[in-house]
């Protein structure tokens, strides 16, 4: 299982969804609601929630898609789906080892550098110069 906001996918989130499947059978991804994205980061998704989970959906590497709308909820989560190993990106290296205590087997996978949402957003409000450059 992993968690993440995933919006305007990019190639950084499908390299990461592509890893995180090869972990396990099947793979559910928690998906930041756009109220959870606001407390997260601070603003809203360009893409809101329903819009989110039906391009996760879409995905082959995607089984299963659920709400996150909180900070607390991945324990509970990890039983109620029966959950072996949780997965996301080295980012948040350290963060999520109590999950560990659950039996659960956690894995921080490399980051896809040199691409964000963030900047992504940047690049189209600076006037769309092309992602390439
Ligand atoms: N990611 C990546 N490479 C990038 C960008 C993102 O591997 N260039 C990974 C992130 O590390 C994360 C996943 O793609 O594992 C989703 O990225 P975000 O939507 O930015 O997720 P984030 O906001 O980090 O949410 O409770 C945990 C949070 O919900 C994680």
């Amino acid at each position: 299982m992993t968690y993440g906001t995933f919006d305007l996918l990019h190639v950084g989130h499908v390299n990461f969804l592509n890893r995180a499947k090869a972990l396990g059978d099947q793979l559910v991804v928690g998906l930041s609601t756009d109220r959870f994205n606001r407390e997260k980061k601070g603003r809203d998704p360009v893409y809101p929630y329903e819009h989110r989970r039906t391009i996760l959906y879409s995905l082959r590497q995607v089984d299963a898609v659920v709400p996150e709308d909180s900070w607390e909820q991945k324990a509970e989560d990890m039983k109620k789906y029966g959950i072996s190993v949780f997965a996301i990106g080295d980012d948040w290296e350290g963060k999520f080892d109590f999950l560990r205590d659950l039996g659960v087997e956690v894995v921080y996978l490399p980051r896809t550098p040199g691409v964000s949402t963030t900047d992504t957003r940047k690049k189209i409000s600076e006037g769309g110069q092309g992602l390439g450059a």
